[in-house]
C-alpha cells in the first residue's frame, strides 16, 4: 500500500469506530492558552491540585503536527453497578470506590488503545515520531478534548460531550504527520445553560462556578488521594460520603448523564472493587493489597491512603 504524507480524518474515524474508541476528534499541534484565565484564578486562590503538572513548557509539542484526541466511555455509577444499585452491602463496614477506578485500570486501557492505533496510523501514512498521553501529558487533557471538538467543560469542570455525557476518559496521540484538511473546531460550546445541580449537589460546595474551578483543599476526589485529609469538616464529608477513592457526586446529578450508555467492557467492576470491606482493608498487608487492588487505576498512591480513609469512615464525630 502506498504511504500517505498526511493522515485522512475519514480513515482514523472509521478506525475508531471499530476499535472502541467511543469518540474521537483532530486538533493541530499548536500552542494554546485559551484558559489561562482560569488557571491562573485557581493558582491564586489556592485551589490548584498538588497533582498538576500542566504548564507553558512548550517542549511537549515540539516535533509533533497534528494530535488526536479519544474519548472512551467507563461506567456511570448511576447505573452501572454490578448489582442493583440500591443493594449496598449489609453487615459489613464498607467504604466507595467512584467508578473511574473500576475494573483494569484506564491508563493501561487507553495506552493500549493508542498504541494500536499508532501502528495503524504508520501502516498507512509516513508517520515517524508519535507521543502517547493519558493523565500524563502537562497539557490540560480537557483542552485537548475541547479543541477536538469533543465536548465542553461543564460547570463541574469535566470535559462533557452531548452523546456520551462525562464519564469518559480521555486520551491522546500527538504525531509528526499533518492531516489532510483539518479545519478548527467550534470551541465556544457551552450547553450547561441555567442548570446548577453539580454546584448544588457538591457535599463540600468545592465547585467555584466564578471560573469553573474546583477548590481541592475541599474537593472529595483530591482529598481522598492526599495522604492527609485537611479538616474536620471534609473528614466529615468522607465519612458521610464513604468514599475511600475518589468522588462521582457531581457527575451522577449532571442531566448529561441521566442517560445509560455503552462502557467498555474492560472497565466492569467486580462488587468487592466497588463495595471495600473496611475492616479488612485495615488488615491488608502491602502484598495483599497490591494482589488485591493493584490492577484498579485507584491504588495508585497505595494502600495508607486508602485506610486513611477507611478510618475516618469508622470515625465518630459524635463522640
Ligand atoms: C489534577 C487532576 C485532577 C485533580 C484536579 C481536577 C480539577 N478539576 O482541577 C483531582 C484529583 C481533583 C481530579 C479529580 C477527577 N479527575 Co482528574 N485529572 C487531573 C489531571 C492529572 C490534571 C488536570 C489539571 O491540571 N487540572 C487543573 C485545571 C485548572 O485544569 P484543567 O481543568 O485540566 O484545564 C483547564 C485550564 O487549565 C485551562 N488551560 C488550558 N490550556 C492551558 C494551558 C496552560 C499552559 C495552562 C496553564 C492552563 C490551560 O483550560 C483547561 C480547560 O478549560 C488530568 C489529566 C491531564 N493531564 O489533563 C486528570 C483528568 C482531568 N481527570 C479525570 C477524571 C476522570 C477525574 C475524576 C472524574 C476522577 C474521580 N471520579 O474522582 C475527578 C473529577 C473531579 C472534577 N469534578 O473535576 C479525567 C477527565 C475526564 C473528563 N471527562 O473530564 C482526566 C483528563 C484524566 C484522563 N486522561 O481521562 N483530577
Ligand atoms: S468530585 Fe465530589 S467533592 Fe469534588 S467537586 Fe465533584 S462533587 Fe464536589
Ligand atoms: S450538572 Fe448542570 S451545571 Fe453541572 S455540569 Fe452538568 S449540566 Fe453543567
Amino acid at each position: 500500500m502506498k504511504k500517505e504524507s498526511f493522515l485522512r480524518k475519514e480513515k482514523i474515524l472509521e478506525y475508531g469506530k471499530n476499535n472502541n474508541i467511543n469518540a474521537l476528534g483532530f486538533l493541530k499541534a499548536e500552542p494554546f492558552f485559551r484558559d489561562m484565565g482560569r488557571y491562573n484564578y485557581a493558582k491564586e486562590k489556592g485551589y490548584l491540585s498538588s497533582f498538576v503538572n500542566i504548564n507553558s513548557n512548550l517542549d511537549v509539542i515540539e516535533g509533533y503536527k497534528s494530535i488526536i484526541c479519544i474519548l472512551v466511555s467507563y461506567p456511570n455509577s448511576n447505573f452501572n453497578f454490578p448489582e442493583e444499585q440500591d443493594k449496598k452491602p449489609e453487615n459489613i463496614k464498607y467504604g466507595k470506590i467512584s467508578s473511574s477506578s473500576w475494573g483494569k485500570d484506564y491508563h493501561v486501557v487507553l495506552k493500549d488503545i493508542l498504541e494500536q492505533m499508532a501502528k495503524y496510523i504508520q501502516s498507512i501514512s509516513n508517520m515517524n515520531k508519535y507521543y502517547i498521553s493519558v493523565d500524563t501529558s502537562p497539557l490540560s487533557e480537557r483542552e485537548l478534548a475541547v479543541r477536538a471538538g469533543l465536548g465542553w467543560i461543564g460547570k463541574n469542570t469535566n470535559l462533557i460531550n452531548k452523546d456520551l455525557g462525562s464519564f469518559v476518559f480521555i486520551g491522546a496521540l500527538f504525531t509528526d504527520i499533518e492531516i489532510f484538511e483539518l479545519e478548527e473546531n467550534d470551541i465556544s460550546n457551552d450547553y450547561c445553560g441555567d442548570c446548577r445541580l453539580c454546584i448544588d449537589s457538591c457535599p463540600v460546595q468545592a465547585i467555584d462556578q466564578k471560573m469553573r474551578v474546583l477548590n481541592t483543599k475541599l474537593c472529595l476526589s483530591q482529598q481522598t488521594q492526599e495522604k492527609d485529609t485537611e479538616t474536620d469538616f471534609v473528614k466529615k464529608k468522607i465519612k458521610d460520603t464513604r468514599y475511600i477513592y475518589g468522588c462521582d457526586i457531581c457527575q451522577k446529578v449532571c442531566p448529561w448523564n441521566s442517560k445509560e450508555r455503552v462502557f467498555n467492557p474492560l472497565f466492569k467492576p467486580k462488587r468487592e472493587e466497588v463495595y471495600i470491606n473496611i475492616n479488612e482493608l485495615l488488615l491488608e498487608s502491602n502484598s495483599s493489597f497490591k494482589r488485591k487492588y493493584g490492577h484498579l487505576s485507584g491504588s495508585w498512591r497505595g494502600k495508607k491512603v486508602w485506610q486513611k480513609n477507611g478510618k475516618t469512615i469508622l470515625l465518630d464525630f459524635d463522640g
